[in-house]
């Protein structure tokens, strides 16, 4: 076995997006890519001789191929040791748990998360810090920058380890050791909430349904579920993770997880249903024929985390990604805690957990979590409701309307438009960019443009400033709309455009977020001129 030094030359497409690298498997499958990627991560981190590193994904395919590159590689570049998910398998939140954990140097995790797997589809890559969080735009610059100058790339000579025995194995002097890929998270979930109660709830025949959606969470779900609490075996569907997650598109929104969605609103539905991503770290909350918004359940957990015990104690503060509605800001208000705004993506929550401002922190795109790790957790949030549920005894409709009457309802709603050509997108970003001056105090019906920008972002603890993280519309009355370009597409561009509108009135709580929200759908249109300039008619998703 000998370390080899492989000659390359760089590739110019390889900066991580919203959350690590993400490209077609075709594309990482090419010679040299995934090696050019995961040799610049190695040089752009610097970890010292001997550091240990966890690795692990979501089962996607090209998953096992990856990993066995990327631990000869390791050995080849001077780790004294890799932490491996059993046959590969670690849920990002579960990846963080484990680093936080055995306090490793860093992670790497294979995911391209909601995206589709498989063949045609997607393959990523991101590295995360030795807190068990995405690794900040510093380090991804650094990333990058490497990548556009990599001349070669270290890797032992040597055959594949098996993955599938829990246990050390040698690889050119750095140890391998393969891990339960779900007993440390497991345990930690056991640490923060009452089973106990929860055990007792679903004993006493409060229905629920998980929809693993055929990706990561299937045997963390049987594990906590079925095993730990008791649910019945059937309480989880599409439990077997597959390499393509069986053809779909494992994104948990009411589109893509049509299934559940059917059930939850059908004539037998259960008390309770959830659908988690392709790499876990997402939840989408159901009741029976009721679905929560990411924004509510957020500010819902926020307002009765006292009821778990991991935070019986209370919370420190509170954060919000800048597109997800303020409904989580009147919670913070009341408890008198801090609330921060920061742009999308999990890495800028990090540094508000680690200096302790933060407890809880959620995005509108179905991320929920809290610092017992550093990445959004979907199982956590399942949990949390359960838990919630099992001392309140009240439907999920019930919480909710309870808390709108409370609080008043933030109504929102995001509206997606998928693989538009680019030049289409940048050119509608940079039309509404333009028109900052003049919408500014122009009415538009009920409503009038208060003021717009770019929103920027500087972080309270180290000072770094993330610039243009997306433009918002502010409206005199605390409504608003977002316009963002999407940073984890692989294919042309995603629009989102984000709508919010405050409801103080309890008899208008009952109505359908698109119908709410019809006024400020037209004005997004207006001032985008998003039909004409897309050709399209519809969003591709509505959440
Ligand atoms: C999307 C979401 C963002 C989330 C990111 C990663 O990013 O909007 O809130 O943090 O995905 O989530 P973008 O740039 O496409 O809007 V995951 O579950 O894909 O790791
Ligand atoms: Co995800």
């Amino acid at each position: 076995m000998t370390v080899q030094l492989i000659a390359t030359q760089p590739f110019n497409d390889q900066k991580p997006g919203t959350s690590g690298l993400r490209k077609r498997v075709s594309v990482f499958q090419s010679p040299h890519y995934l090696e050019n990627f995961v040799q610049s991560i190695f040089d752009a981190i610097t970890a010292p001789n001997g550091a240990t590193l966890v690795l692990g994904g979501d089962g996607r395919f090209h998953n096992q191929e990856a990993i066995q590159i990327i631990l000869k590689m390791a050995a080849a570049n001077g780790f004294g040791k890799v932490l491996v998910g059993q046959r590969g398998i670690l849920s990002t939140p579960a990846a963080s748990c484990v680093i936080r954990k055995y306090q490793t140097y860093g992670g790497i995790i294979l995911s391209a998360s909601h995206n589709p797997g498989g063949p045609q589809g997607d393959f990523g890559i991101k590295y995360n810090m030795a807190n068990g969080g995405p690794a900040p735009e510093k380090v991804t610059e650094d990333i990058f920058a490497r990548s556009k100058e990599i001349t070669q790339y270290r890797i032992v000579d040597a055959p594949d380890i098996a993955l599938d025995v829990l246990g050390e194995t040698d690889l050119h002097g750095m140890k391998v050791e393969v891990i339960d890929s779900v007993a440390d998270y497991a345990e930690l979930m056991g640490s923060l909430f009452d089973f106990a109660a929860i055990r007792q709830l679903l004993a006493d025949g409060f229905r629920i349904k998980f929809d693993a959606m055929h990706a990561v969470t299937g045997p963390y779900a049987r594990a906590i579920l079925v095993d730990a609490l008791g649910a019945p075996a059937d309480a989880i569907m599409n439990a077997e993770p597959l390499p393509d997650f069986g053809g779909g598109h494992p994104d948990p929104n009411l589109t893509y997880a049509h299934d559940l969605v059917e059930i939850m609103y059908g004539e037998d539905a259960p008390d309770f249903g959830a659908a988690s991503d392709g790499d876990g770290d997402r939840n989408m909350i159901l009741g029976k024929h009721f679905f929560v918004t990411p924004s509510d359940s957020l500010a819902l957990i926020a307002a009765d985390a006292r009821l778990a015990p991991g935070y019986a104690q209370g919370i420190a503060g509170v954060a919000r990604s800048m597109p997800t509605s303020a409904a989580v800001d009147r919670v913070a208000q009341e408890l008198d805690i801090p609330c921060f705004e920061t742009p999308t993506g999990w890495k800028f929550f990090g540094n508000l957990m680690d200096a302790g401002k933060v407890t809880l922190c959620g995005e509108e795109s179905f991320g929920t979590g809290s610092n017992h790790v550093r990445e959004k957790d979907g199982l956590w949030a399942v949990l949390f409701w359960l838990n919630i549920l099992a001392i309140k005894r009240q439907s999920v409709e019930t919480i909710v309307k309870r808390h709108w009457a409370r609080f008043g309802r933030n109504v929102y709603s995001r509206h997606d438009y998928e693989e538009l050509p680019s030049d289409v997108a940048n050119g509608l970003i940079d039309h509404v960019r333009a028109s900052f001056a003049s919408l500014t105090g122009k009415t538009f019906g009920a409503y009038t443009v208060k003021t717009c920008d770019d929103f920027s972002y500087t972080d309270p603890v180290d000072g770094s400033v993330s610039q243009k993280q997306g433009i918002r519309i502010l409206f005199e009355d605390g409504s608003r709309i977002v316009f963002r370009l999407s940073g984890t597409g692989t294919e042309g561009a995603t629009l989102r455009i984000y709508l919010e509108a405050f409801e103080p009135d309890r008899s208008k709580h009952d109505l359908d977020a698109q119908d709410a929200l019809a006024e400020m759908i037209t004005i997004a249109d207006d001032i985008a001129g998003l039909k004409q300039r897309t050709g399209r008619e519809q969003p591709t998703v509505i959440t």
